[in-house]
């Protein structure tokens, strides 16, 4: 999806012209992804525009450089109020939010500790991610080739740019078959969860969700639709699924902040259901979508005003 260009980046605590935001060929983030970022939208909302649980989204970020143990020069607050300066500073109602502390110039080598943390954060208008079809009709998944990281070998729960290789791959190979997104699976062989979104199935009267341990980034939008669900009065589980229990389920689909929910049409060419979006995927995309412009009262404290 191609970006478009908007004013003002904020890079290290000032907000520098979208022109200007570059590093040099030397960053270490760019040779060894030595890097964590975020996806945050904000939306229009009867207040001017509201940054969907910009403060779990801060947290993560920190969690994520935890892991990594790359220290992160700024307070959560400050980054906090950087991403509403971003989105005021370009006058944008809805947008796409990418913040990325990265490690920066100065020091080469696998020891990454000595390199200075650099943070950056950007916003454009960014559609729908899988496309209108997708988010009206479900979109077709296939099972990779590719296996979900080995928690001892890449960190799952940090969303670390060099995690995102994998993701690629899968995704570029889902592509060239002719489907819009890639299944992973756990090197156990369950399912993890989409190459930028969680999966969710319906099975009777209960959703069902991966667990973190199956290799499952613990996404924002998973844990909207969990709570959006229990408040429906549908039993969720985090259990594992095997990818059988896809393709038998009766509904399914995937949550992601760039994707929003999205209903799953088929798995490896096996139809969902009867192929069309089922009645509780339908609810929760409509539910959740209200919740993200203020308009649902009780989910009110998930947008956090810009001004
Ligand atoms: N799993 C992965 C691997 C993932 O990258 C995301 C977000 C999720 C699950 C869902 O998490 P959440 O956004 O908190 O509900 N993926 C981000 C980056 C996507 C990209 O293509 O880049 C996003 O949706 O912003």
């Amino acid at each position: 999806m191609p970006i478009t260009r908007t004013d003002y980046i904020w890079m290290d605590g000032e907000l520098v012209r979208w022109e200007e935001a570059k590093v040099h060929v030397l960053t270490h983030a760019l040779h060894y992804g030595s890097g964590v970022f975020e996806g945050i939208r904000a939306y229009e909302t009867a207040q001017g525009a509201g940054v969907f649980r910009l403060t779990d989204h801060i947290n993560r970020l920190f969690n994520s450089a935890k892991i990594l143990m790359m220290n992160i020069p700024y307070r959560r607050d400050e980054l906090v109020d950087a991403v509403k300066r971003v989105v005021a500073a370009n006058g944008l109602a809805e947008c796409y939010i990418r913040p990325i502390a990265y490690l920066g110039y100065g020091e080469m080598g696998l020891n990454p500790l000595p390199c200075p943390v650099s943070v950056a954060i950007a916003a454009w208008p960014w559609g729908v991610y899988l496309g209108d079809e997708g988010v009206q009709m479900g979109v077709r998944l296939k099972v990779s080739s590719w296996v979900r990281h080995d928690p001892n070998a890449m960190p799952p729960a940090a969303k670390g740019t060099a995690l995102y290789l994998n993701s690629s791959l899968a995704k570029v190979e889902a592509l060239k078959a002719g489907y819009d997104e890639a299944v992973l699976l756990s090197p156990q062989g369950y399912v993890s969860e989409c190459t930028g979104e969680n999966i969710f199935v319906v099975r009777g009267e209960r959703l069902v969700t991966p667990p973190v341990v199956a290799g499952a980034l613990e996404g924002i939008t998973q844990a909207c639709v969990i709570t959006i669900a229990k408040d429906l009065g549908v039993e969720v589980d985090h259990a594992n699924l095997l990818r059988s229990d896809l393709y038998t389920a009766d509904e399914a689909f995937l949550t992601g902040t760039a994707a929003e929910v999205v209903p799953i049409r088929s798995v490896d060419d096996r139809e969902v259901g009867d192929g069309t979006p089922g009645p509780l995927t339908r609810k929760i995309q409509e539910i959740f979508k209200a919740a993200t412009h203020g308009q649902v009262e009780r989910y009110r404290g998930w947008v956090e005003h810009v001004v």
